[in-house]
């Protein structure tokens, strides 16, 4: 029982663990920025209440990933892969959520809806797949995960969710074609982290940087990002309204 009591409570952080100090300042960032969307909700029209609490629920459940990935990493040392997609799987349908929220004045389908989740939950189970269980076929599984990838960007770019968005039109529009941006520029993050991390493929091309440095920017950038394009959003529509 003795030799518990000497354990230190707090993982040291060693200064030059970039790693570490990533996944520390996105846990604190993730939940900043939760703060910021919960507390921030009931300012707004009742419309746009659901959009602001969907934001925030994206960075909190990521705050609570980053909370075990954070600590996971300082045990252990290698990459937290399956909290990582475990927070993924939760978070980017509710960011398709989110394209079917701010759609919905124009009269956006449910089903528009299950077709971004579908697809996005076929992008990353393919993709854990490749990087945590069938290692030696990372390829073919971040092809197929790719390919799900791009139907996503194909149908917000210029499938149905944009005819919606032209519907819209005004500020929708515009906070529609900013979400489709962070999706073709800030999700690329993650593919080029993938392929980065896969060894035989383009390890290497960082100079030896970690996968995770890769993921926890490309989160910090698309999670909080995005919620700030909805709030945005709400910030002018209310505007508008009173106006
Ligand atoms: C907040 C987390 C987000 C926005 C995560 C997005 C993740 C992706 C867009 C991942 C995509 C992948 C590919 C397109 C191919 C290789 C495997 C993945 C899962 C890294």
């Amino acid at each position: 029982m003795n030799y518990l009591l000497n354990l230190p409570f707090v993982a040291k952080m060693a200064p030059d663990d970039y790693v570490g100090f990533t996944f520390f300042v996105g846990c604190m960032a993730m939940m900043a920025a939760s703060a910021f969307f919960f507390l921030s909700m009931n300012s707004f029209d009742k419309k746009w209440r659901t959009s602001i609490l969907v934001s925030g629920l994206i960075t909190f459940i990521a705050a609570v990933h980053y909370w075990y990935m954070r600590d996971y990493w300082a045990a252990n040392m290698e990459s937290p892969t399956f909290f990582r997609y475990v927070d993924w799987v939760l978070t980017v349908p509710l960011m398709c959520v989110e394209f079917y929220l701010i759609l919905k004045v124009a009269g956006a389908k449910k089903s528009l809806m299950w077709k971004l989740i579908f697809l996005s939950v076929v992008m990353l189970v393919t993709g854990y797949l490749g990087e945590a269980v069938y290692r030696d076929q990372a390829q073919i599984w971040g092809l197929i995960s790719g390919i799900a990838y791009f139907v996503i960007v194909y149908e917000i770019w210029l499938g149905s969710a944009k005819k919606l968005a032209v519907e819209a039109g005004g500020y929708i529009l515009k906070a529609h074609k900013t979400l489709c941006w962070f999706v073709l520029v800030g999700w690329a993050i993650y593919p080029i982290g993938y392929m980065a991390g896969t060894p035989g493929w383009y390890d290497g091309i960082f100079g030896g940087f970690s996968l995770d440095v890769v993921y926890n920017i490309g989160d910090a950038i698309n999670k909080i990002g995005f919620g700030l394009v909805i709030y945005s959003l709400a910030v002018s529509m209310s505007a508008k309204k009173e106006a």
